[in-house]
């Protein structure tokens, strides 16, 4: 791609003003909307890795969430800064690879029963359809059948599974079981993600792997459907 990997400085920084941080994910977790998209615009034209800028802005949100827990935020600061993510995103986007046309296999994807966090979902299904893959994304708040019928429609080998509460996890137990009782849990692998989501609840749930980012389900994909 030509992007640099090395160590990024604070682009964007504006010399002999008082801020608070000049560090991406402090903009977002202090929802300083403009700032944050100023210095992913500046980032992207000095063809910084498109990755590591939606890495900083996950670390963000991370912030977001423990402000949340303390009950520094509350609900509203939650969507604010979903909606500065989803808005750097857009921008973010067209500088991710281009797939090139091929099919390197079917996937099917969404966000579990119960659970309607999208945002780390959907970037793993642009960059699993930047990667040649073909996805499809059946949103949030998905039930066991819907994705057994998209499998069974779709003949995919891999099927992506997206939570970020607690009780996505059973969610996902309960998906992985209706696959095995439909017979495809030969044939189909299963992928789990989401904030909390690690090697336990890969055992709880029964999934064969974990991905903790998009790069990582990538990773995933090409092993599972190409290895
Ligand atoms: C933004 C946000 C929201 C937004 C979501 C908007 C949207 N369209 O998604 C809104 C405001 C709607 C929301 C609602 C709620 N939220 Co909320 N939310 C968050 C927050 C701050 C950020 C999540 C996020 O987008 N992160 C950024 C993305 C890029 O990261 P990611 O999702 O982890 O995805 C990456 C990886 O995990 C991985 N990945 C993701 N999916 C997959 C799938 C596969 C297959 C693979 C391989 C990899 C992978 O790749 C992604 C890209 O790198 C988190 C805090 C946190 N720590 O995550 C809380 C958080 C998840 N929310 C929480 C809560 C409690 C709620 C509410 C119950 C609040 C309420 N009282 O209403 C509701 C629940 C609604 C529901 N039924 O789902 C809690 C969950 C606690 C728990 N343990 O269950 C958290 C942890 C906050 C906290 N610390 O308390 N929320």
């Amino acid at each position: 791609m030509g992007h640099e990997d090395h160590a990024w400085k604070g682009v964007g920084q504006m010399e002999g003003k008082e801020r608070s941080s000049d560090r991406l994910s402090d903009m977002l977790s202090e929802l300083r909307e403009k700032e944050v998209l100023e210095m992913v615009r500046n980032a992207l034209e000095e063809k910084v890795n498109p990755l590591s800028l939606v890495e900083e802005l996950r670390e963000g949100m991370a912030e977001v969430g423990r402000r949340f827990e303390r009950k520094d935020y509350f609900r509203s600061e939650l969507i604010m800064s979903a909606e500065i993510f989803k808005e750097a995103i857009v921008l973010i986007e067209p500088h991710l690879a281009a797939g090139q046309g091929e099919n390197k296999g079917d996937i099917v994807i969404g966000t579990v029963k119960g659970d309607i966090h999208d945002i780390g979902k959907n970037i793993v299904a642009t960059l699993l359809r930047c990667s040649g893959y073909r996805v499809h994304d059946l949103g949030v708040d998905v039930p066991p059948e819907a994705f057994v019928t998209k499998l069974l429609e779709t003949n995919a080998r891999l099927l992506g599974l997206s939570g970020l509460l607690t009780l996505a996890f059973d969610s996902m137990k309960e998906t992985v079981c209706k696959v095995e009782q439909a017979g495809l849990r030969d044939r189909v692998k299963v992928i789990i993600g989401g904030g909390p989501v690690n090697e336990k609840v890969v055992e709880y749930t029964g999934a064969d792997a974990f991905g903790k980012d998009a790069a990582q389900a990538v990773e995933l994909a090409r092993l599972y459907l190409e290895g």
